[in-house]
């Protein structure tokens, strides 16, 4: 358990490390530091970036960060990698220890792998932003791989998605059947230096008009970029800005923020249960496979008793 939390520890950024290493390893006992937390000093935004691997996601949040900083923001990146098999998803860490944000104590990175989160990565995820708006980091990227259930998951903590596509990943039509459109707050179409981006840009709007109108009065904006030169990310960030400033004036009871709460609530909720019933079904499934191997015990029988035990788990009838 770490020491007492405050103002001094979340300001240094190796005690600040430990601190997050620490509730990496132990997600269930974070009540009692969230409790410790001091409030953020300021407004914050979970942005949330996700896209295809290759579109270009390191790059553009290597852009924003600089963007955001000449602006004055204080940044938090958390790059979610379940599948990377570096420890700490290095592949983003690599290209960003390129950047000169790397010795800026305004920008603090954050790579989660699979590691030490029985919980799941949402909870985690969710965790170590809290940590980091705590500490007065007031805009907090998040990078996730595609839109699998993984994508989703961590599209349920953010406070604004933006869904990337490129005209190199042809892969428009695949996101579309994916819900993204759904899930997107703002698209973006990187590459533009790479012939097909206008097409791409074209399809996605065409798909847009089709679709219902977003929430509220939220004009869901399409936005060319070449993350790579930094062009267009100044009207992206603008346009984080205005989603910001449209989510903090909707009432709590306005249907956008109600459904992002129940999200959230599922999600935690969700990965911390099948934390638990993954803990109770491998210790079962390791007594019941002996028995159904030597015949004392029919497979469907097995199979039966490890449902009772989950029903009774979760205290249903
Ligand atoms: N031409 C061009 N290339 C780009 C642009 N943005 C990124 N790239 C290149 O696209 C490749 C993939 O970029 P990344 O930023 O690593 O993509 P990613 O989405 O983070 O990839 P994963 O983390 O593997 O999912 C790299 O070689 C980048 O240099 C761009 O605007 N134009
Ligand atoms: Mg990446």
């Amino acid at each position: 358990m770490p020491a007492q939390i405050n103002a001094e520890l979340l300001s240094d950024q190796r005690r600040l490390a430990r601190l997050l290493s620490w509730l990496e390893r132990n997600p269930r006992q974070a009540q009692s530091v969230l409790q410790q937390l001091p409030p953020a000093p300021g407004p914050v935004q979970r942005i949330g970036f996700t896209g295809s691997p290759g579109v270009g996601k390191s790059t553009l949040l290597h852009s924003v960060i600089r963007t955001m900083r000449e602006r004055g923001e204080r940044v938090g990146v958390v790059a979610v990698d379940p599948t990377s098999p570096f420890s700490g998803g290095a592949l983003l860490g690599d290209r960003l220890r390129l950047a000169p944000q790397q010795d800026d104590p305004g920008v603090f990175i954050r790579s989660l792998g699979s590691r030490g989160s029985l919980g799941g990565i949402t909870p985690v995820a969710s965790l170590v932003s809290a940590v980091l708006e705590s500490a007065g980091y007031s805009r907090i990227l998040i990078e996730t791989v595609g839109v699998g259930q993984t994508g989703y998951d961590v599209v349920s903590l953010a406070d604004t998605v933006v869904a990337m596509f490129s005209p190199e990943s042809g892969d428009g039509i695949q996101f579309i059947k994916a819900g993204i459109l759904e899930l997107g707050d703002i698209f973006v179409v990187n590459k533009a230096d790479r012939p097909g981006a206008e097409t791409m840009l074209k399809e996605i709007q065409f798909s847009l008009a089709m679709e219902q109108p977003a929430e509220g009065n939220w004009q869901r904006p399409v936005l060319s970029l070449t993350a790579s030169s930094g062009q267009g990310t100044g009207e992206l960030v603008d346009a984080l800005e205005a989603h910001r400033q449209w989510l903090s004036a909707l009432p709590p009871d306005h249907a956008a923020r109600q459904r992002h709460m129940q999200r959230e609530l599922e999600f935690t909720v969700r990965s911390n249960a099948s934390a638990i019933l993954d803990g109770k079904l491998r210790a079962a499934t390791q007594e019941l496979a002996a028995d159904v191997l030597s015949g004392k015990l029919g497979r469907w029988e097995a199979v039966s008793r490890l449902e009772g035990l989950l029903r009774e788990a979760l205290g249903a009838d």
